[in-house]
C-alpha cells in the first residue's frame, strides 16, 4: 500500500475511576493515536504506553519520539503490502515495542478495510464471541473493594482479577473469598514481590486462584520458575513476555503455566500471533491483557482475542468502565453472560468518532516518508 499520510496525536481522557496498581495510580490517560491514510482509507493504531515508564521502559513521550523520528518515516517509505511486513521494516530499531505496535496495528486495521474483511478474520480469529473478565485496581478501603467486585459480578463478568501488593493481599483475599467462595478469581502483582516473599506467596494457594500474575521482576524467568515449583496455583506472566522467544523460554523453564498477551507489549499483531501459536503448540492457554485502552485499542484487543488459544477470559471489558464517552461508535458493550461479540463487518468493526478525537487532541504531528538516499 502507498501511504499518503501518517498523523500522530495525543489525546487526554480522564478515567471514570482512578486505577491503582502496585506501581501507581492513573486518573487521566494520555493517549497516543496513529492515523494511517492510504488509498482513500484510514487505519488507526493506539499506543498503549503509560504516562510514565513504570509498567515498561516506554512512556507515551518516548513512543512519540520513536514514531516521529524513526519508525513513522521508515514505515511511510516502505509501502508495506501487509501488516505482517512491519516487524521486518522496524527490525533495525531496538525495543520501542509499544511504539512499533501502534504503527503495525494501524497497517493491519487498514489492510482489513482494503480487503473488506473483519480484522479478526485477517488475524486468523475464529471465535464469534470472546469471554470477558475485569481487572480491579487497588481500592482505598476493603468496603470499596467488596463493592467493586459485587458490581462487576452483577454485570456478568466471568473472572475477577484483583490488583495486589505487599500489605494488600491476604486480608483482602480472605474478605473476597469468604463472600464469594466459588467465583473465578485471580491476582496481579505487577512485580511487587521479592524472593523473601516466597513463603507468603505460597500461602495464596489456599485461595484457589486461577492464577497469580507477574509476582516477581518484570525481566525474570528463573526465579518465577523456582516459585512455580513451590506453588499449586499457576503463575501467569505478563511483563516478562516480550516476544515469542521469551514465551518459549518461560514455557521450557516452567516459569509460568499461563501467558497474558498484550499486543503493545510484544510489538504488534505479528508477534502477538507468534506468541499465541507458540503457547498453543505447547498446551499453554493465553488471554488478552488490557492497558486502559480507548475503543481503538479495545477493538484491536477484541479482534486478537478471537484466536483459538485465547481460551481464558481476558481483561477486555466494556468502554463504560473506563470512559464517560468512548471515541468509537458503537461503544464496546458486554453481555449479561460476560461476552463481547466479535464484529463481522470489514475492518475493526467500530467507527472512530473523528470529531470527538479532534476535540480531545492536545498535540498533533504529520510524519513524512524518510528520504531515500
Ligand atoms: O498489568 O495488566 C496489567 C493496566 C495498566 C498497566 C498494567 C496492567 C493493567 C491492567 C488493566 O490490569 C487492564 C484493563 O482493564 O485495561
Ligand atoms: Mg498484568
Amino acid at each position: 500500500m502507498r501511504i499518503d499520510a501518517i498523523f500522530l496525536r495525543e489525546l487526554r481522557l480522564p478515567l471514570v475511576h482512578p486505577f491503582q496498581t502496585s506501581f501507581g495510580t492513573t486518573t487521566e490517560r494520555r493517549i497516543l493515536l496513529v492515523e494511517l491514510r492510504a488509498e482513500g482509507l484510514t487505519g488507526w493504531g493506539e499506543c498503549v504506553a503509560g504516562e510514565h515508564p513504570f509498567y515498561s521502559e516506554e512512556s507515551i513521550d518516548t513512543a512519540w519520539l520513536a514514531i516521529q523520528s524513526e519508525l513513522g518515516p521508515t514505515l511511510a517509505a516502505a509501502e508495506p503490502e501487509h501488516g505482517g511486513k512491519c516487524p521486518g521494516i522496524f527490525r533495525q530499531v531496538r525495543g520501542n515495542r509499544m511504539a512499533k505496535a501502534a504503527l503495525e496495528n494501524a497497517v493491519w486495521d487498514l489492510e482489513a478495510q482494503m480487503r473488506g474483511i473483519p480484522l479478526a478474520s485477517l488475524l486468523g480469529g475464529t471465535r464469534e464471541k470472546i469471554d470477558c473478565g475485569v481487572s480491579i485496581g487497588i481500592q482505598a478501603s476493603m468496603e470499596q473493594q467488596m463493592a467493586a467486585v459485587e458490581k462487576e459480578l452483577a454485570a456478568g463478568y466471568q473472572r475477577i482479577k484483583l490488583k495486589c501488593k505487599p500489605g494488600w493481599d491476604v486480608k483482602m483475599l480472605e474478605a473476597v473469598r469468604s463472600r464469594w467462595p466459588d467465583i473465578e478469581l485471580s491476582v496481579d502483582a505487577n512485580s511487587a514481590y521479592r524472593l523473601n516473599d516466597s513463603d507468603h506467596i505460597v500461602s495464596f494457594d489456599h485461595f484457589d486462584l486461577m492464577m497469580i500474575e507477574q509476582p516477581l521482576w518484570a525481566d525474570d524467568f528463573y526465579f518465577h520458575s523456582m516459585l512455580q515449583k513451590r506453588l499449586n496455583t499457576p503463575i501467569c506472566l505478563d511483563e516478562s513476555i516480550r516476544n515469542r522467544r521469551d514465551a518459549l523460554a518461560a514455557i521450557e523453564m516452567e516459569s509460568c503455566r499461563i501467558i497474558n498477551i498484550k499486543v503493545g507489549r510484544v510489538g504488534g499483531f505479528s508477534e502477538a500471533i507468534a506468541v499465541h501459536n507458540a503457547a498453543q503448540e505447547r498446551g499453554i492457554p493465553v488471554w488478552c491483557g488490557g492497558m486502559l485502552e480507548t475503543g481503538i485499542g479495545r477493538s484491536h484487543n477484541i479482534a486478537l482475542s478471537s484466536l483459538e488459544n485465547f481460551s481464558l477470559p481476558g481483561d477486555v471489558s466494556a468502554s463504560k468502565r473506563y470512559w464517560k464517552e468512548d471515541i468509537i461508535e458503537p461503544e464496546v458493550t458486554v453481555s449479561e453472560l460476560g461476552q463481547i461479540a466479535v464484529p463481522e463487518t470489514p475492518g475493526r468493526g467500530f467507527e472512530v468518532r473523528t470529531d470527538l478525537v479532534e476535540k480531545l487532541t492536545v498535540r498533533k504531528d504529520e510524519i513524512r516518508a524518510m528520504a531515500v538516499a
